[in-house]
């Protein structure tokens, strides 16, 4: 049975290298793709190479270029850099003497964490040096009391996860990608995902963050108290600032306790109107125990059930929500739930649903929303957005990219965290051409920006975004940010070509 195992393992992680190779080499260069130059950075030369090896060990250093392939390349496979060179630190002194010496020689880096971001902010443009936390995976403490997790940046939000789980908690964010993505990716992004609704946002639970500046300088902000008004918040500048102001080597971040109860309840309904009206029963009906709303329409269930060969619990209907209640007392819980249900049906508001009480069916109908964007990309190349939008607003952009887009694309879909105003525009077509990027771009981002919209709710601007920021921000806000940038990483080495637009 183990020999069996072993062999199927090996057989997997086989499949994943030559996938990853397969998706390397039909991946172009992102300086192909993009027009970007390299800037005026210092080339990796062979003591450089010793000198990391004296700091965190020959083997975490990391300079086949086959072993970097998959560091090379973003999860969608749509950019692709040329990083001569990985270090995989194991504490935040290694960071430290790494950066610092990448300062000194004028190298410029690009952490990396569980490399799942969607954006491109995570591989290499050019020859960065890539920093990978992935060695830094130590929990330090979990306080059952306080509800507190302090740990290493490079802990996978599904690991510590379990690990909360055995205090009886659960971290305050979920996503589909929480098997790979890191926790310091996690807060780089400020990630929102599926729990944002009931928990509320990074900028809330992160409560201390420790961080290596481009100068090796250790900025220890790993607070656990709640509360500390004593001047500026610096922790906040590294949240959601994408490996620019500097690398996450620690964070604290406040945990809920883990629900008694979860139930989940999938409905299927004739227009985004009425979408709108179940989300608006729910707030009234579930009130505290409401704890995510999510929707999705044909067109995705399409892609899910085809690419993915899952089920739909339910009749075909133009659009679904998924609903989830958590709670503390299971019989009154599912008893609130089950009447909802009953209501929306019984006013004909949803045509059809169904109720999952249990951990089979509830993954069941987690795993067609959670697997979504994995779905989206067996469709073929994926223009991703994920817009911040006024609710009532959120499906109009579907249409108005449908129509705009008529002929050109393969699927036009929208989906997302429908209780956070998050819209998932997924646009595919059979493979990128210059000519349908103009077609979509900047049309999508005109549109969000014409209705009061921010053109990313949460997987931040990375390098594919960066120059549309000045549809949501003003030109101060980006002076201001350029500003801080520079006072943070004065010779720019961290992260370059992403997050912030070029021509301000
Ligand atoms: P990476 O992808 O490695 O890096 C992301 C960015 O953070 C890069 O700019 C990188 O340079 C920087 N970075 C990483 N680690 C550090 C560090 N320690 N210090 C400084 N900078 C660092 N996002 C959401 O917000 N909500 C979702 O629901 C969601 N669902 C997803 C589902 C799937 C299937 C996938 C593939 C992605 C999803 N994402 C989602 C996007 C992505 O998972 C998140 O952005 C996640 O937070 C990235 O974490 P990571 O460790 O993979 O970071
Ligand atoms: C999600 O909510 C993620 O599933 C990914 O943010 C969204 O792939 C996408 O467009
Ligand atoms: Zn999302």
């Amino acid at each position: 049975m183990r020999l069996l195992q072993a062999l199927s393992k090996f057989a997997a992680s086989k499949s994943l290298i030559r996938n990853v190779r397969a998706a390397f080499s039909q991946t172009p260069l992102t300086s192909d793709t993009y027009k970007v130059e390299r800037g005026n950075y210092g080339e990796i030369a062979s003591e450089d190479i010793s000198i990391f090896k004296d700091i965190v060990g020959c083997s975490h250093v990391v300079t086949d270029p086959s072993d970097l392939e998959g560091n090379n390349i973003d999860w969608l496979k749509t950019v692709r850099g040329q990083s001569k060179l990985m270090v995989k630190p194991k504490s935040t002194k290694e960071v430290s003497e790494i950066l610092k010496h990448c300062n000194e020689r004028n190298l410029a880096v690009c952490p990396q964490g569980g490399n799942t971001g969607l954006v491109g902010g995570s591989v290499p443009v050019f020859d960065e040096v890539i920093l990978s936390t992935q060695r830094m995976n130590k929990i330090i403490s979990i306080d059952p009391i306080s509800g507190v997790l302090v740990c290493q940046a490079g802990c996978i939000l599904e690991t510590a996860n379990k690990d909360l789980a055995g205090h009886g908690l659960i971290a305050p964010l979920d996503l589909g990608a929480k098997g790979s993505c890191h926790l310091g990716g996690n807060i780089s992004t400020n990630a929102g995902g599926l729990r944002l609704l009931r928990y509320g946002s990074l900028r809330g639970t992160v409560l201390g963050v420790e961080a290596v500046l481009s100068d090796g300088a250790v900025l220890d902000c790993l607070s656990t108290l709640r509360k500390d008004n004593t001047g500026y918040d610096l922790k906040q500048l590294m949240i959601g600032s994408e490996g620019t102001l500097g690398v996450v080597t620690a964070l604290s971040i406040l945990c809920p306790q883990k629900p008694a109860s979860v139930n989940v309840a999938f409905l299927g309904v004739e227009s985004f109107e009425k979408v709108l009206k179940i989300q608006q029963c729910a707030r009234k009906d579930l009130g505290e125990i409401l704890s995510a709303v999510e929707f999705m329409d044909s067109e995705c269930m399409r892609n899910v059930t085809h690419h993915l060969n899952m089920t739909n619990p339910i009749a075909d209907c133009p659009f679904y929500i998924l609903i989830e209640t958590s709670g503390s007392n299971a019989s009154h819980d599912e008893e609130k739930l089950g009447r909802f249900l009953e209501e929306v049906m019984d006013a004909g508001i949803a045509d059809d649903g169904t109720l999952a009480t249990d951990y089979t069916k509830m993954e069941a109908i987690w795993g067609l929303r959670e697997r979504m964007a994995e779905a989206m990309l067996h469709d073929g190349y994926n223009f991703k957005y994920d817009f911040s939008l006024p609710t009532d607003k959120m499906y109009d952009l579907v249409r108005a990219s449908r129509e705009h887009l008529k002929g050109i694309c393969k699927s036009v879909v929208g989906y997302g965290h429908l209780g956070d105003g998050n819209l998932h525009l997924n646009i595919t077509c059979e493979k990128y051409s210059r000519d349908i990027h103009s077609a979509v771009e900047p049309f999508v981002y005109e549109w969000t920006s014409r209705h009061k919209g921010s053109v990313s709710a949460e997987h931040g601007l990375g390098f594919k975004k960066r120059q549309y920021m000045a549809y949501t921000k003003s030109k101060e806000e980006i002076m201001m940010m350029k500003k801080i940038k520079q006072l943070f990483d004065p010779k720019g080495i961290l992260n370059p070509y992403k997050m912030l637009p070029d021509n301000f």
